[in-house]
């Protein structure tokens, strides 16, 4: 449905890889693609301007600039304040006031609030073992009050007795009154909705409030509000004073932008998520969760792994562009060690060959370590650009230098020198066998798949000490 993020952002990224630096031109680029995914996400327009300018302020500038990956670091600062914006911890129902303490949910009709007064009800019960009277103030409908009954018996929560014809305030009162006499921890009311904001439905719920002065006034809200989400929030949030937020149906569709707008627009927490019809599906808020959603990735780590491993796809594709004219030198060799090095040295890249079960033994039988990779390195930094593209010119007085540049001894020069040379005769065979053959099912960046490992080729000399 929509398109993701994740592909959208690739596009950006793959240009901004290319030119390595970040300028403000390519965060405003990489901005629109988020505007568009926060909006496809219900988010309401003026919350995610102002999200996006947030960002922008954040990702032009050293932060990015310094950054090895732009891309990942816009994906990053996006994504982080995104989870900042939605409350980073979670907070739940707040009891510390004298019992009875009194929850007033509010919010528009059918947002969920009968149904989520029964969930924090038997949630309060068993997890807190609170003493929990719920009543319904919801007489603009004939069931409600015999809705909130029913779930009363089904979560074994006492409801205050239906007196019929009985006003919303009046039901308030006694429900307080009840509660004190007969020692209750919590009063939960349940107010009427509106199918939309008007000013009745705001002096009805404000007086209850006034009458009752409850410790949480909780807004339900529909995951799937859309543009809605600033009006609801702005109202309830002004005329009624709210203290935190229940977000209702995350167990649908919806990419829950309504989460971000609420929590934008009132300034309070999200407290808790409703995730079915059942009574007990209801969960603390994680802004973690709700924000890959959001941004409609199940996280950013798996966009930015994408990201490296398109990097390393088209290392891959140069270099064997590169050993099918036969044009490996120890620049390749150079990349190579290094992608050794960033894949966690040898024990990560035993997962990622699982074609040569052999080399894989061989290699960890020789005791290959970062350490010798990183002595590799710096042997060929020592080298010049020429020496690098043509190594048959090292000969012994370039190796004494280069062995002094590096730290290390002519014999470990040598023993580059020779491994590169087993490399590249190996590299010959696998061109012959072409380039697409190495691609395919092959580790990225090593030019090595599965069975391309040529006879007589002892991969544990590749990295020893
Ligand atoms: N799937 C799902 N349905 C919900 C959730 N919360 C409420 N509902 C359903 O939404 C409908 C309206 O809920 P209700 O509590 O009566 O809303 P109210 O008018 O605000 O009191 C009912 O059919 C509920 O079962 C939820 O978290 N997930
Ligand atoms: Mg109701």
């Amino acid at each position: 449905m929509f398109e993701s993020l994740t592909t959208r952002l690739g596009n950006v990224f793959d240009r901004l890889k290319r030119r390595g630096a970040l300028s403000e031109s390519d965060v405003a680029e990489a901005l629109r693609e988020i505007r568009v995914a926060l909006l496809e996400a219900d988010v309401a327009l003026p919350v995610v301007r102002d999200f996006v300018e947030k960002v922008r302020e954040k990702a032009v500038g050293q932060e990015v600039v310094r950054s090895v990956t732009p891309g990942q670091m816009v994906v990053k600062i996006v994504h982080d304040h995104l989870v900042e914006m939605l409350g980073t911890a979670a907070s739940e129902v707040n009891l510390e006031a004298a019992a009875p303490v009194v929850v007033l949910m509010v919010g528009l009709q059918g947002s969920g609030k009968t149904t989520s007064t029964g969930k924090i009800a038997l949630r309060l019960k068993t997890r807190e073992k609170k003493r929990v009277l719920m009543a319904s103030l919801d007489v603009a409908r004939p069931a409600a009050q015999r809705q909130l009954a029913v779930l009363g018996e089904q979560a074994q929560v006492p409801t205050l007795p239906i007196v019929p014809g009985e006003p919303p305030l009046a039901i308030a009162r006694r429900a307080l009154q009840t509660a004190r006499l007969e020692g209750y921890d919590v009063l939960m009311l349940d107010t009427a909705g509106r199918l939309h904001i008007d000013d009745a439905l705001m002096a009805e719920v404000a007086a209850v409030r006034d009458a009752t002065k409850p410790t949480e006034t909780l807004l339900v809200v529909d995951a799937m509000t859309g543009q809605d989400a600033v009006n609801v929030g702005k109202s309830f949030a002004e005329q009624v004073g709210i203290t935190g937020i229940v977000m209702t149906r995350v167990d649908g569709d919806a990419r829950g932008g309504a989460a971000l707008s609420m929590r934008a627009v009132t300034g309070q927490p999200i407290k808790l998520i409703g995730t079915g019809e059942k009574l007990d599906a209801i969960e603390p808020f994680h802004p973690e969760r709700i924000a890959g959603r959001i941004l409609g990735m199940g996280d950013v780590v798996s966009l930015v792994e994408r990201a490296s491993e398109t990097i390393e796809k088209e290392e891959a594709e140069r270099l064997a562009a590169k050993v099918q004219k036969g044009e490996f030198d120890l620049d390749d060799l150079l990349s190579q060690l290094r992608q050794l090095k960033k894949m966690g040295g040898v024990s990560g890249l035993m997962g990622l060959l699982p074609g040569i079960a052999k080399a894989k033994k061989q290699m960890a039988e020789a005791n290959i370590d970062e350490k010798a990779l990183g002595k590799q390195e710096a042997i060929i930094l020592s080298m010049t650009r020429i020496e690098r593209r043509k190594p048959d010119i090292i000969k012994a007085s370039r190796k004494q230098r280069i062995a002094a540049g590096s730290g290390c001894s002519v014999q470990d020069v040598n023993r580059l020198l020779k491994q590169y040379d087993q490399m590249r005769s190996m590299m010959k065979q696998v061109s012959k066998l072409g380039a697409k053959g190495m691609m395919r099912g092959g580790m990225p960046g090593m030019g090595l798949g599965p069975g391309m490992v040529p006879k007589g080729f002892d991969p544990s000399r590749f990295g020893r000490r």
